[in-house]
């Protein structure tokens, strides 16, 4: 809804031919393009409509993330499910920056930095550069406190899972010391459609895990959860762990119905794959995971996206069909009554503009109490940071006892802490900020809605024409908010230099100099802080009220506009070309016919999928 800063869609190829169940969802959407294209100039842009819900059947990608605390084997898991071990793993907490792989012929990274820095982009033709490349960018050791500044990285590879329209997500794992890997990917979630969640069975499910999961599940709807290095257990032990996690998956989380839960180990399933041997990818358990995921993609993701893609085309054809009648019936009318009734839906659409602008008008009012919320809370995290970096300065300060307190030490603690303190407070501002906004739109857009059916109805009633309400498609249209993205925070204080006259003070006096000059550092440190989280979201704010208030005219408009447009082409070919009006009454009606049937053809994609 806000920012709208995703990573670059790939062109997804064509799936091959012996995949996809039989499907009449993309030769029905041929068939509208192609009878859109005949009815000529006053319907391009409505073919460009329905060309644009083509592209998304056709590249319909699904954002899938391995999530999981460190080194459970995320990065290990990927690697078997792309056959080749090109992220890098490691006995180490290692990834620190979200990785998003798609489909490509040719291997490639492109590296994403913040700060609008330009993306840089290395081919290679052989997977083992493209890990050492990769390396350098997405470890913390390659890139320690990610002082390269890079956003996200995405790598294309020709994996046939790729192939399926999937985007498979690595991501840095969440409870290690990095802190700040943590809030980054909770910040995260909310760009992901489904998640695998991993865990081993040594330390079985942590308190972490077990928080982070009630996030993770807050947050996302579908969640697969796989219990890898079955490797270092018996068999007896499998089970034991197996009955473990699911207990407390029900008791802790809270997850009613966890199975399947797939037991693997990631490690030798890369080994199965590099080696060929297909015994191994079976006993490793990912031939299990990889058919889950297939199957799932196959049904339950494409059936989603057809239904809401299906309601979208069944709500253009409809007001094509509308507007085609309205055609057929302005040609047909005694003139007089014609003109008649075209005063009359004037009138309604005046009235419908009057509407439009005290719309506006409560729509800016509701960005202002937006605004101020944001200010409110802008505040109280000025008051919560100042406590909370004053006391990591005291606390440093006070380990240090009677001696002076080193710079670095304090310097370093607060270095460390303000990352996670920073990337948390986001989530919650950024998380509270969506909800809210996303409830005040939701107001607006039904309103408006109301407002376009009024015109259309109208229209109907007018010309005494079969009116098809369209169907509510709100749920498709709302966009992501990929924060987690935009944001460095400031860790540095300036030198910390004792003046000249501290040394002539008791240690006591010097100490609380110190601090006080600390302070005055913390306050500075607060303030930028804050401010750019403050500057970034209102912008984002600002943004998304502009696009949906633009988005809102626009539709009322292009209605009206239509609307209109049907009954005068008609009324002026009746005027210029009599002898031509008997024609285009056939045309016309054959055309409504046609998008008629094709309006009936979609209609089982909106409850299942056939
Ligand atoms: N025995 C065994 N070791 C595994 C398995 N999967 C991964 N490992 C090892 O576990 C360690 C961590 O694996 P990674 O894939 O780097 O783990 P990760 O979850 O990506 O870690 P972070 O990126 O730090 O969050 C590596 O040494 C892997 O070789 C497995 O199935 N069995
Ligand atoms: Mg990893």
């Amino acid at each position: 809804m806000f920012d709208t800063r995703l990573p670059q869609a790939v062109n997804l190829p064509p799936m091959p031919d012996q995949v996809p169940p039989p499907n009449p969802l993309p030769s029905l959407m041929a068939q509208a393009l192609e009878q859109t294209a005949q009815l000529g100039p006053d319907f391009v842009a409505d073919r460009q409509k329905l060309q644009a819900i083509a592209t998304r059947l056709a590249e319909e990608r699904f954002h899938l993330a391995v999530l999981g605390q460190f080194k459970r084997g995320k990065s290990t898991l990927l690697n078997a499910l792309l056959g080749q071990p090109l992220l890098p793993t490691s006995v180490v907490p290692l990834t620190a920056i979200p990785t998003f792989l798609f489909y490509a012929g040719t291997p490639q990274l492109h590296i994403v930095y913040h700060n609008g820095h330009p993306a840089d982009t290395f081919t290679a033709p052989h997977a083992n550069e493209l890990t050492t490349t990769l390396a350098q960018f997405v470890t913390e050791e390659g890139n320690p406190h990610n002082h390269r500044n890079v956003a996200y990285v995405e790598v294309c590879y020709p994996a046939p899972l790729l192939r399926r329209g999937v985007v498979l997500i690595d991501t840095p794992g969440i409870g290690s010391t990095f802190r700040h890997n943590t809030e980054a990917t909770l910040n995260f979630l909310s760009q992901c459609d489904a998640a695998l969640f991993l865990v081993s069975a040594d330390p079985p499910l942590t308190e972490v895990e077990v928080e982070f999961l009630k996030e993770v599940r807050r947050q996302l709807a579908r969640l697969f959860f796989i219990l890898n290095k079955v490797d270092y257990l018996t068999p007896a032990e499998r089970q034991t762990s197996l009955r473990f996690l699911k207990k407390m998956l029900q008791e802790q989380v809270g997850v009613e119905n966890p199975e399947p839960i797939f037991c693997i180990s990631a490690r030798q399933g890369l080994a199965a794959r590099q080696t060929g041997d297909s015994q191994l990818w079976q006993s490793s358990g990912m031939a299990g995971v990889e058919d889950h995921l297939v199957q799932f993609l196959v049904s339950d993701k494409t059936a989603a996206l057809q239904t809401a893609l299906a309601g979208k085309m069944i709500n253009l054809l409809a007001d094509i069909s509308l507007r085609l009648r309205l055609a057929l019936r302005s040609l047909q009318l005694p003139l007089a009554d014609l003109d008649q009734r075209r005063q009359l839906f004037e009138q309604k659409l005046a009235e419908a503009e009057q509407q439009r602008l005290s719309a506006q008008d409560r729509l800016a009012g509701d960005h202002r109490r937006l605004a101020t919320l944001l200010e409110e809370q802008a505040e109280q995290l000025r008051q919560r940071a100042r406590q909370h970096f004053n006391q990591i300065a005291q606390n440093t300060l006070d380990k240090a006892g009677q001696q002076l307190p080193d710079e670095q030490a304090v310097q370093a603690a607060l270095a460390e802490s303000i990352p996670g303190f920073f990337e948390w407070e986001l989530g919650q501002l950024s998380r509270e900020f969506e909800q809210r906004v996303s409830q005040t739109l939701a107001a607006h857009r039904q309103q408006a809605d109301t407002l376009i059916e009024a015109v259309r109805h109208n229209a109907a009633e007018l010309f005494e024409l079969a009116y098809q309400p369209l169907n509510s498609d709100d749920a498709f249209t709302a966009e992501r908010q990929p924060y987690w993205v935009t944001h460095q925070w400031r860790t540095s204080l300036s030198p910390f230099s004792p003046q000249l006259i501290d040394h002539f003070l008791p240690q006591r006096w010097q100490r609380a100099r110190r601090l006080n000059r600390l302070r005055g550092q913390i306050e500075a440190l607060v303030l930028r802080n804050v401010e750019n989280l403050r500057w970034a979201t209102l912008q984002n704010l600002d943004q998304a009220i502009r696009r949906f208030s633009s988005a809102l005219d626009e539709r009322l408009q292009d209605t009206a506009a239509a609307t209109q447009g049907a009954i005068q082409a008609a009324r002026q070919q009746r005027q210029e070309h009599v002898d031509t009006v008997t024609g285009t009454v056939a045309q016309l009606e054959a055309a409504a016919t046609n998008l008629d049937q094709l309006q009936a053809g979609l209609q089982p994609f909106l409850t299942s999928n056939p």
